[in-house]
């Protein structure tokens, strides 16, 4: 028989789904240079069969994020490539994510800059990635602004501004009906005097001048220290602009280390909130959970798992806060028993009901020992070691 919590965490786990960066599984480094992996994919045939990894063990990641410039290295003419390969290793191409900020002309922004030819292939680009989206039948195209400036005086903040609301509004223009323009912010990097879209209020007046599909998305790891993030996702929601996350935790700045690896309650807070709404409401928040992590030290595919298991282990833990209790308590500024709600649900152990999940529906138990037992490591290894590690890179 199912005690109460078991039946809620597997109800909240049937609802959760949680999307896998492309980029999670290539090698990346600091700026100060990279260590290459022996396993890391270096091709998006390659990508796509370590994301059909991490679906198959955990059963809840069926989208990967793409990155347009990294994934289709012939633009539109890949749609049918890209699609074929997920097809092959069971998964579904997600969000589309445009590149504005690795081209020579963005060197003084995309969309920001003072140069109209930067901002009309820019723009351009942001057309093709919108194309490229409704050819997979992707619905969001996530929206990362490199752009800023390093020096005071040396950029027209305002202008910037009425430049990045033309542009999104044309490229808005482009979507069709079902898809939705994801306007994330950053407060600094790479630019570190201001940049143009530096946090929620902005993004959230850009995305309302953009148009009715523009929505905000939130990466966890693009705010100051002990920003309370979970505010941020309540009054987005009760806006009805939240459209999405990038998951990753940070000590420090843009860290993109392993989601709850340093504040686990702070994930747990978020899901809280929208949680919250969502029984308040009595209805779903169409929310696009996604993974925005690129591991340099840990293993790819080891750490998305491990990621992955967090994300559901947190949203399982929230989806236990006695709302009525709560509301209660809150309504009557009964303080200890309203932060009770929280921390009680928060101290429960939930792998034992989402290893049962689990076991439901087919899956193996523990992931994470499938992985390693399973021989895909070592396989992939040796057939993409020697390339790998002779391509280490440098920091200049
Ligand atoms: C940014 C941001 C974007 C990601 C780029 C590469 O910091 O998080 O989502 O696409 O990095
Ligand atoms: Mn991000
Ligand atoms: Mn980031």
């Amino acid at each position: 028989m199912q005690t109460q919590l078991t039946e809620k965490v597997f109800k909240a786990l049937e609802s959760f789904r949680i999307e896998i960066p492309s980029w999670g599984f290539a090698n990346t480094g600091t700026r100060f240079g990279k260590f290459m992996q022996p396993a890391a994919a270096g091709t998006i045939e390659e990508k796509f069969s370590d994301a059909g990894q991490v679906h198959s063990l955990t059963g809840v990641c069926p989208a990967v994020a793409l990155h347009v410039l990294w994934d289709f290295p012939h633009g539109l003419d890949s749609i049918h490539e890209v699609s074929a390969l997920a097809d092959k290793y069971g998964v579904r191409p997600g969000s589309i994510n445009p590149n504005l900020f690795q081209d020579q002309i963005y060197k003084h922004g995309s969309f920001g800059s003072p140069d109209a030819k930067a901002r009309d292939e820019a723009l351009e680009h942001a057309k093709d990635s919108i194309a490229i989206a409704r050819g997979l039948r992707s619905r969001d195209i996530s929206f990362w602004f490199a752009d800023g400036s390093n020096y005071p005086g040396s950029a027209n903040i305002r202008q910037r501004k009425k430049y990045f609301e033309e542009c999104l509004k044309a490229a808005h223009e482009t979507l069709s009906a079902e898809q939705r323009m994801l306007v994330e912010y950053k407060p600094f990097e790479p630019a570190f005097y201001h940049t143009d879209i530096a946090d929620w209020g902005m993004a959230l007046l850009l995305a309302r001048a953009a148009g009715k599909q523009a929505k905000v998305l939130v990466d966890t790891g693009h705010h100051y220290l002990s920003q309370n993030i979970e505010q941020i996702v309540a009054w987005l929601l009760a806006e009805n602009m939240l459209g999405g996350f990038h998951f990753n935790d940070r000590r420090y700045a843009d860290d993109d280390l392993t989601l709850g690896s340093i504040d686990p309650y702070q994930v747990f807070r978020i899901f809280h909130e929208i949680l919250f709404f969502e029984w308040e409401e009595g209805q779903r928040a169409d929310i696009a959970y996604m993974i925005d992590q690129s591991h340099n030290l840990k293993g790819k595919i080891e750490a998305m798992i491990q990621t992955v298991n967090m994300a559901q282990e947190l949203f399982a833990k929230a989806s236990l806060v006695d709302y009525e209790r709560l509301a209660a308590a809150q309504k009557v500024s009964d303080i200890v028993r309203a932060e009770g709600c929280l921390q009680d649900a928060f101290a429960n152990d939930v792998r034992p009901a989402i290893r049962e999940w689990r076991v439901s529906k087919g899956l193996p138990e523990n992931p994470q020992d499938a992985f390693r037992q399973s021989g895909y490591l070592e396989r992939i290894a040796g057939e993409r070691g020697a390339r790998n590690l002779s391509n280490a890179g440098s920091y200049a």
